[in-house]
């Protein structure tokens, strides 16, 4: 906490007397009327050099009482605002004193009243003093529980409960909001009346108070227990609204009745941990002791949130507290969460499942304080911290998105977080960076720290190195509201500001929770080990319930009988939930489902069906989108004339009735429009397309920002098309649009990486939640990667998506031949844990990317996409292969010369993607198309061993190679061969031509990449080349 003295250093704000040392240095003042969204790029302010976080506040108090009342500023404010007013331009406002010298009325302010300058200084003062508790009052205040990071920030215990203002006592705590002490005022103006500013509510419906009060008033709204971080923000509106939460004189109070749900919720949070530490006391649950109060926090925000007609909140929270959340904000039923602890129980669903503290739930429910239907999910996560907030960005968004919430009003987050991960894990970086982007934006979190100053063993001196773990949000401007969580009232009073602040603004705002850890990291954990000192304290620190308990019957709020009564009755809730969870024999996983999609699965949960209709289009619905692609659908519209040039281009294709791989992208997506169903297309530049070749957004070449979106001209009611340039993250986007996936079956949710390389900076979200989340939480999710892939001499970062590492984890077992059934293809696309492929054509995207919703299940589909190949003239599709009745093809068989006579060929070669291209022209080089056949592979998991075993047995004299461009360590080769050697019964070798193994993706050297290039293709046509290794 020591770091917090540099950081009030730092941002002292000037005194009087610097302040008017800086004016006659004729500094020029920016203007309040120009404060602005970042976004407004051609403000004024931009060119005013003064305007910063800290003189802004000052100019912003002047502009205000200037406002008002001009003569209540000096005459050199009030000249520069009638300036600035009048529309003088940046810098231009400022007149010089020495012009203000001129003015008959300032001369002789300046030469007759000497003590008219001492006034306004001395006002200054006051403002200035006014202004240091807004901005640092937060560096006083009694906000942790211990009292340990106080003593250490002071060296002094610091005294609270304001009732006498003596100077003696706060020079020394002034001194650390101020410069010199007191801005030159002295103990003889403590009686003196001032005028306050309008920047300040302390005064209520007075405009003047003695200067002893101004300091008392101050004190108590901001050096208590709530500590309020926002003078950072740069909007007038935002900031006053927040100063009249907490200065105004009496806000908080709380009624009778409050005040007993308050206790009663206190009990109900300390309880639930009470009972389980009593019954399983040896097992893991990180529990809430010493951070009760989150239950209220919790439930406070909601209840606010639903008066203000929120109807669905979306929650994510790591694993402290979690139990209690479920039982208590969600109301999971007891037994239900009690039964987890029986060793006994069998899990009835299929997959891993996972432990109980990263279990989701989902609950419609009354909430009782509003009388107001709400839904409740918490969404199930891995171990991983932070991972999940994109996720339930992603689904807030959609669940917004689905019932026409365009602003937020009826659907949104809340976000809880641990100290030492909300300052640690970058992710919660990337997802506040999206919490104002349009197509990302969820109008405004509630985000919830439970910060018990400390890391599993870590102390926070060693976890972050800002001052507080909260300061990570200043980058979005939300304020920071950091309470003393053995108080309830300030609690509860901070979390109702909050949902408020969210209702109103519709952006983020963060309640700092500062409490403790009562026990270990987990119930097993020993932490005087290694916090001895600070465990020491907490031995010794009463619990909140029994504090506040004592407060309430001491104020006569509830008399200790019914204080008693209240725990005894929920004790007994809890023992007899305990009673019936002993019935509980089966655990069933679905139960804690986080998003139910109703209506899309039976009954039982399984797919309505196991068939997928042909994913093909009629002629004229081709020929209907391909139009579309290649048209600008609205009137006076210029468009690039490079653009002009492809848009026609896609036109005489159409009219060829071929598509290339822009135009593939285009019937699937343009057809599932039609069909209703929402397409939504996210990442780095997607709306151009990083190669150039997607433009789906096209852009007015006279008319800044007037944009046109041809797939949303598609049909008449077709369902909305989404595509939007994501910021620049792999991890948070990657996650937003996993989370936005959960919420409905009906839509087809795609992000593009820029190049496949970048996935891996979002590995957390593929390996904790894409790979095994049906496994875990029984919820599946038909998200689609789109990662650009292949070997094209450009170097070893942009070449290989790594096809390996999803390989890797698929489910199916390389050593068993599944038994080849009718329904087979469908049947392992269901029982798989998600589909890979590469295609070679557009036709077979253009299929694969429908049956994505065609299907009756949701696989999340990882496609390796070319770069080279959406130009190549090859690459190209024929309307044939794309209309009723033709499907996805797994495996494309070579139905060239070889097919005629397939005895007299001598190798089968099977690849995937671009290498077949030029596998081809080698093997036309060769003049061996009637030797050597070659069939794709474009669905590599579930592997397809029913083609694979047709198209080995068609040529019976034929050796098998696997051709691969990627280093042999790398690619697809690990995968394919086992599953190719069991597929024919290991009666033959699988050979391999590729590149050898390596420890980068790909050479940086043009021409070792060619040579490299060359050897493989040369071994891949070398009937001899594997005689000596038979
Ligand atoms: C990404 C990640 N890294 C490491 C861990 C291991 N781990 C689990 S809890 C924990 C400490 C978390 O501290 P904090 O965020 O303050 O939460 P607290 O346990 O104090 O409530 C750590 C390091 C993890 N779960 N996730
Ligand atoms: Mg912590």
């Amino acid at each position: 906490m020591h770091r917090l003295r540099t950081c009030a250093a730092r941002l002292r704000p000037l005194t009087a007397s610097q302040t008017a040392q800086n004016f006659s240095q004729q500094r020029r003042v920016a203007v309040p009327r120009t404060f602005q969204p970042f976004r407004c790029y051609t403000a004024p302010v931009a060119a005013e050099p003064f305007l910063n976080g800290t003189s802004s506040n000052y100019v912003e108090e002047m502009y205000y009482s200037w406002l008002e009342d001009p003569k209540s500023v000096h005459k050199s404010w009030d000249v520069f605002f009638r300036n600035a007013n009048a529309g003088a331009p940046p810098g231009m406002a400022h007149q010089s004193p020495l012009s203000l010298a001129g003015l008959p009325q300032a001369q002789s302010l300046a030469g007759a009243q000497p003590n008219v300058e001492k006034l306004v200084e001395d006002h200054l003062a006051v403002q200035s003093l006014i202004r240091a508790y807004q901005l640092n009052g937060h560096h006083n205040a009694d906000l942790d529980p211990l009292g340990i990071s106080c003593i250490n920030f002071d060296d002094a215990p610091v005294p609270t409960g304001v009732q006498n203002v003596d100077l003696a006592l706060f020079k020394d705590r002034l001194s650390i909001l101020t410069v010199g002490g007191f801005y030159g005022l002295d103990e003889s103006d403590l009686d003196k009346v001032f005028r306050l500013p309008t920047t300040t509510f302390i005064g209520g419906t007075e405009t003047a108070l003695p200067l002893r009060e101004i300091i008392r008033r101050l004190e108590m709204a901001y050096c208590q227990h709530i500590g309020v971080e926002f003078m950072f923000i740069n909007d007038l509106d935002q900031c006053q609204w927040i100063r009249e939460k907490f200065e105004k004189p009496g806000v908080m109070q709380f009624t009778l009745e409050e005040k007993r749900t308050l206790l009663a919720r206190m009990v109900r949070s300390t309880r639930f941990e009470e009972f389980l530490q009593r019954k399983w006391s040896s097992e893991k649950r990180f529990g809430l002791e010493g951070c009760e109060s989150l239950i209220p926090a919790l439930k406070t925000i909601i209840d606010k949130s639903s008066e203000k007609g929120v109807e669905n909140v979306v929650m994510g929270m790591p694993h402290r507290g979690r139990l209690n959340v479920l039982a208590n904000v969600i109301r999971k039923e007891l037994e239900q969460i009690f039964c987890q602890f029986d060793s006994k129980l069998e899990a009835a669903d299929e997959g891993s499942g996972d432990v109980k503290y990263h279990l989701g739930m989902y609950h419609r429910r009354i909430n009782r304080v509003t009388d107001r239907n709400i839904t409740l999910s918490l969404m199930a996560n891995p171990s991983h911290l932070e991972a999940v907030d994109p996720v339930v960005q992603g689904k807030t968004k959609a669940e917004q998105f689905y019932c026409g919430d365009t602003e937020g009003h009826k659907v949104m987050s809340i976000l809880m977080h641990g100290d030492a991960a909300f300052a640690g894990q970058g992710v919660v970086y990337e997802t506040f960076h999206l919490s104002d982007l349009p197509s990302y934006s969820t109008h405004g979190t509630v985000h919830v720290v439970v910060n018990n100053q400390i890391g599993f063993t870590t102390d926070p001196r060693m976890a972050r190195s800002s001052p507080y773990p909260t300061d990570v949000a200043r980058v979005v401007n939300a304020p920071i509201f950091h309470v003393n969580a053995d108080d309830p009232e300030a609690v509860v009073y901070v979390c109702n500001v909050a949902a408020e602040w969210r209702a109103t603004f519709h952006k983020d705002v963060v309640v700092d929770l500062v409490c403790y850890r009562r026990l270990g990291h987990n119930e097993m954990d020993e932490p005087m080990f290694t916090q001895p000192l600070m465990y020491k304290q907490i031995k010794k620190q009463k619990g909140v319930m029994q504090k506040y308990g004592e407060k309430l019957i001491a104020e006569g709020v509830v008399t200790r009988q019914e204080y008693e009564e209240e725990i005894a009755k929920y004790d007994k809730i809890c023992e007899e939930a305990h009673v019936r969870s002993k019935d509980e024999k089966i655990l069933h996983i679905k139960h804690w489902l986080d998003s139910p999609w109703p209506g899309f699965f039976n009954l039982d949960g399984q797919p309505k069906s196991l068939t997928c209709p042909s994913t093909g289009l009629t002629e004229e619905e081709l020929t209907h989108i391909g139009q579309v692609a290649s048209s600008v659908p609205v009137e006076d519209f210029t468009i690039h004339g490079g653009l002009s040039r492809i848009l026609k281009a896609r036109g005489e294709m159409i009219k060829n009735r071929t598509v290339d791989w822009a135009l593939g992208e285009y019937m699937a997506f343009g057809s599932l429009l039609k069909e209703g169903i929402h397409v939504r297309l996210s990442g780095q530049d997607v709306e151009r397309g990083t190669f150039s070749h997607r433009h789906h957004v096209l852009h007015d070449q006279n008319v800044d920002k007037r944009v046109c979106i041809p797939m949303n001209h598609v049909a008449p009611n077709q369902a909305p098309y989404t595509v939007c340039n994501s910021s620049l993250s792999e991890y948070g986007v990657l996650g937003f649009e996993l989370g936005f996936a959960m919420a409905s079956p009906n839509a087809l949710v795609l992000w593009e990486a820029q190049f496949g390389d970048f996935h891996n900076t979002a590995q957390c979200i593929i390996d904790q939640f894409i790979c095994p989340g049906q496994a875990k939480w029984v919820r599946q999710n038909g998200i689609v990667l789109l990662l650009p892939h292949g070997m094209e001499g450009m170097g070893p970062e942009h070449s290989s998506a790594r096809p390996e590492r999803f390989l890797q984890m698929c489910n199916d077992d390389p050593d068993v031949l599944p038994s080849i059934t009718e329904d087979f293809a469908i049947r392992q696309l269901h029982d798989c844990n998600w589909i890979v492929v590469n295609c070679s054509n557009p036709g077979n995207f253009f299929h694969v990317l429908r049956r994505q919703i065609l299907a009756p299940f949701r696989k999340p589909l990882i496609v390796f996409t070319p770069k080279s190949l959406l130009r190549h003239p090859e690459a190209r599709s024929n309307f044939d292969e794309m209309l009723p009745g033709t499907d996805f093809q797994r495996l494309i068989p070579d139905n060239g010369p070889v097919a005629q006579n397939p005895a007299g060929v001598k190798r089968i070669v099977f690849c995937t993607g671009k290498v077949y291209y030029e596998l081809t022209k080698e093997r036309k080089a060769h003049g061996m198309e009637d030797t050597v056949a070659i069939a794709r592979m474009e669905q590599l998991s579930p592997f397809p061993f029913d083609l694979v075993k047709a198209e080995s047995e068609k040529y019976p004299n034929a050796d098998l190679v696997w051709c691969q461009e990627e280093h042999k360590n790398q690619g697809y080769y690990d995968y394919v061969k086992p599953r190719m050697r069991t597929t024919i019964d290991r009666a033959k070798p699988v050979w391999y031509a590729g590149r050898p193994p390596a420890a980068a993706p790909a050479t940086g050297n043009k021409k070792a990449h060619l040579v490299e290039l060359k050897n493989f293709l040369d071994t891949a046509f070398d009937l001899d080349a594997f005689k000596d290794q038979m």
